[in-house]
């Protein structure tokens, strides 16, 4: 992301970093931004500290709100296996979606920008929930709500983008997808992941753990930028395909990942409109789901829970006491967890005093196999933990 950054303001991003409170991290971003000179090279980077500062504000100004518990809060707890998010232009039928599928009293109008603030409504599948949350539109020129919902959207584990089949939904959906770029959130799993844990004890040195590939640098590269913003002390953890501008990136914080969900809505306008629209889009996009819906119809969203299920890469499992009962309610996990996550999640004790567990299911060899806290478990499996003591 950025060139030749001078040392001074190199140094001066250690203080961002450092920095606890949203109070401190303004300050110190300002200072830094005062250290990044102006020209081309450093153009993006000036944008994206610029947008930090506002989302840093607007943080604070959340937190007032919260606190004085008036005016309106656009954080929601979350419940179910997991939250989603609705994004979408002014009129584009969030509201009515989120009626529909979940029963919650949205607000529905014929007048753009009838939201005003966040609602949630939970959406059954199968044996789980899942929170949709209904917001206020999103702008191509910047609404008044742009960054509280692009807030809601970075918190949350899954988007559904909705639009508007009385719209030119692929220049819409390129818009919003712009528009989530520039707030750093990203509808594409990155091919690498690199994790920084800066060490607060003292001087380790500078520690890399290779889990995946380093495409365009070396090790001694990597240790060489850390230096250049004076990091010193920190483990650096890379996973899968990663360049060098991935693990400055990193430096930067701040680029999530989120699964989505295209939704062309009011698809009963034009049915064969809607489904040309999906296909130019899915020629765009072949990696994100489609759906072509109606939410006055209440139609096409038959599948939204499986896609939703399939995206978030979740799985259940269900856990029992020797002799007992199997859960009724399962537990929500990523994929690739382990017999030890499961422990994990029932008691923090559970791995302390973990003796073996026994596991019917997809992932068991034999129903009641053995195992250890390293078996990785599957959806559907039913896990019991014996402990000592
Ligand atoms: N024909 C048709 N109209 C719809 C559909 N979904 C929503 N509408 C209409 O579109 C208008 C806007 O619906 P809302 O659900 O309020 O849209 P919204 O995206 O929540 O709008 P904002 O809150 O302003 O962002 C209303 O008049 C709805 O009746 C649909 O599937 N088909
Ligand atoms: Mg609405």
């Amino acid at each position: 992301m950025v060139t030749n950054l001078p040392a001074e303001a190199r140094a001066k991003w250690l203080k961002v970093m450092d920095a606890k409170t949203p109070e401190e991290k303004i300050k110190a971003l300002e200072e830094f931004l005062k250290a990044v000179p102006k020209h081309k090279g450093t153009e993006n980077l000036r944008l994206w500290a610029t947008r930090r500062l506002a989302e840093l504000r607007e943080e604070i100004e959340e937190r007032r709100r919260r606190r004085r518990g008036r005016g309106v809060s656009f954080f929601i707890e979350k419940e179910g296996a997991a939250q989603i998010v609705l994004i979408g232009f002014p009129n584009s039928g969030k509201s009515m979606i989120v009626r529909r599928l979940t029963g919650a009293k949205t607000r529905v109008a014929e007048y753009p920008m009838s939201t005003t603030r966040p609602l949630p409504g939970t959406l059954r599948y199968e044996d789980i929930y899942f929170q949709l949350i209904d917001t206020p539109p999103i702008m191509v020129e910047g609404g008044p709500w742009n960054s509280r919902v692009l807030g809601l959207a970075r918190n949350a584990d899954a988007l559904i983008i909705v639009l508007d089949n009385s719209r030119d939904p692929l220049e819409d959906y390129r818009s919003i997808k712009r528009i989530l770029e520039d707030a750093r959130i990203l509808l594409h799993k990155p091919r690498g992941r690199v994790i920084i844990e800066r060490s607060r004890l003292g001087k380790t040195g500078i520690r890399i753990t290779l889990m995946g590939r380093l495409i365009d640098a070396t090790l001694d590269d990597v240790r060489r930028l850390l230096e250049s913003f004076r990091i010193y002390d920190a483990h650096v953890k890379i996973y899968g395909e990663v360049t060098l501008d991935d693990v400055e990136d990193a430096i930067f914080e701040n680029k999530v990942y989120k699964p989505a969900v295209i939704v062309i809505n009011k698809a009963d306008l034009d049915v064969a409109r809607a489904k040309r629209y999906a296909y130019i889009i899915h020629r765009e996009e072949p990696d994100i789901p489609i759906i072509v819906a109606s939410a006055l119809w209440g139609r096409g969203f038959e599948r939204l829970g499986e896609i939703l299920f399939r995206e978030l890469e979740i799985i259940r499992v269900y856990t029992k006491q020797p002799n007992g009962p199997i859960a009724e309610k399962p537990l929500i996990l990523r994929r690739g967890s382990t017999v030890y996550d499961v422990a994990r999640s029932i008691h923090k004790d559970f791995v302390r005093k973990f003796k073996y567990a026994k596991i019917w299911g997809p992932s068991a060899k034999y129903p009641g196999e053995k195992t250890g806290l390293d078996h990785v478990v599957m959806d559907g499996d039913i896990v019991e933990i014996h402990i000592s003591g």
